[in-house]
């Protein structure tokens, strides 16, 4: 038995980052976490969970997951949103975690056990230049990874989303208020193809390759791009265009055979479920904390699975330990398993969430530990206040606001 919950902690810590976590406690003592970070709108989510989610949690049995998310979805009254379902997500995840160590069984167990050997991840190439790139790149594939994301500056712009200072612990939120950057889609579109052509060259066919667009592209744009991007068989191009308009994609779609992958910023099954019903992408990023937790994503990869779309969760550094705990076990038993992204935590963020998931020739491994096999250490936790920090914004060179 775990019992009724007794204890509900919302945390707050930045060792390097913000990070919020719930921490759920059971009259049996047995407690269960999950992460509730939001990048640039953290404390709005923290007081949702604090203000409205822990006196309603109070008292219930943590063995009905179900029913608690849909007491919270429902209950709302104000269905979706990603304060709304981050929070939710927390829940669920802890929820997980506690059934999981009362089973006495890693999580991915209760979903079903494991459908792979490893979950295949990828990781970051950013640099300035193309002959920058190639060195990260060659660093990623030394270190055993079998996917590398590649992001290089574009020439005759200041500054590039995407594109870190530092080059293993790349960091986008880098100011209280929202910076502002410069974005010109020529320059991109005529440099972009470029640096493929050179990392192709250097690296040989087998290793995956991916790009990100944050949003930065019309439909016929990124058309044009990813037709540009064919003969370098990228495994996807990552978020061409802003998806709220999800028939947009079908123009996409008609130009480019190359892989599409969306949906980080995705926080129900209804923001994708046109994009997966006719097709339109290939690979859906949605993951854990944004999405509802285990329970609604899973829901979102079994309606991919019948489209012939894949998982390809987004895992930034903006996404907690615990957060990349609970998606190994939910990557590691689904079907329709794609990729994971993996963006290296720092060495403070991963004493504050102690967890034993592990990276082994171009895998991470789940805990094999009860639960979710991720905690976080409190006392350390508190010695990490929290400092704003946002996401920047583009501006064409004419000052047009852009998107990103
Ligand atoms: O912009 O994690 O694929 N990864 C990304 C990230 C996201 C941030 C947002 O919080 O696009 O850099
Ligand atoms: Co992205």
């Amino acid at each position: 038995m775990a019992g009724r919950i007794v204890d509900a902690r919302v945390i707050i810590t930045s060792p390097g980052r913000n990070f919020v976590t719930l921490k759920l406690i059971t009259e049996d003592g047995v407690s269960g976490v999950g992460d509730a970070t939001l990048n640039g709108r953290e404390l709005a989510v923290a007081s949702y969970l604090t203000d409205h989610v822990v006196p309603a949690l109070i008292g219930r049995d943590s063995a009905r997951i179900e029913d608690t998310w849909q007491y919270l979805y429902k209950g709302a009254y104000w269905r979706r949103g990603p304060v709304t379902m981050s929070a939710i997500a927390a829940v669920d995840t802890a929820l997980w975690d506690i059934l999981g160590k009362v089973a006495g069984l890693p999580v991915y167990r209760l979903l079903g056990g494991r459908s792979r050997e490893g979950v295949t991840v990828y990781g970051h190439a950013n640099a300035e230049t193309v002959g920058g790139v190639l060195e990260e790149v060659a660093r990623y594939r030394d270190l055993g990874y079998r996917a590398v994301r590649v992001q290089t500056s574009v020439p005759g712009l200041r500054t590039t989303y995407g594109v870190g200072k530092d080059r293993m612990f790349y960091e986008p939120a880098d100011a209280a208020i929202a910076s502002e950057a410069t974005w010109s889609t020529e320059r991109y579109l005529a440099h972009t193809p470029t640096v493929f052509a050179r990392v192709r060259e250097e690296f040989g066919p087998e290793l995956k390759l991916l790009h990100d667009v944050h949003h930065r592209l019309t439909p016929i744009e990124a058309g044009r791009l990813g037709r540009s991007l064919e003969p370098y068989a990228l495994t996807w191009m990552e978020d061409p265009v802003p998806a709220e308009l999800q028939e947009g994609f079908r123009l996409i779609r008609q130009h480019t055979t190359t892989p599409i992958a969306v949906g980080e910023v995705f926080n129900t099954v209804w923001d994708c479920q046109q994009l997966i019903s006719e097709q339109l992408i290939d690979y859906v990023r949605a993951t854990v904390v944004h999405a509802g937790g285990i329970s609604h994503l899973r829901r979102i990869f079994d309606l991919a699975a019948l489209y012939h779309v894949r998982s390809g969760s987004h895992g930034a550094t903006d996404l907690s330990p615990v957060c990349m705990s609970a998606a190994l076990h939910l990557d590691i038993s689904i079907p329709n398993f794609g990729l994971q992204e993996y963006m290296r935590h720092t060495e403070e963020t991963d004493a504050v969430f102690p967890h034993d998931y592990r990276f082994e020739n171009g895998y991470l491994l789940p805990s094999e530990a009860p639960g979710l096999g991720v905690d976080i250490d409190e006392k350390l936790a508190a010695t990490f206040p929290y400092r704003p920090a946002s996401l920047p914004v583009n501006r064409l060179e004419d000052g047009t606001l852009h998107s990103w």
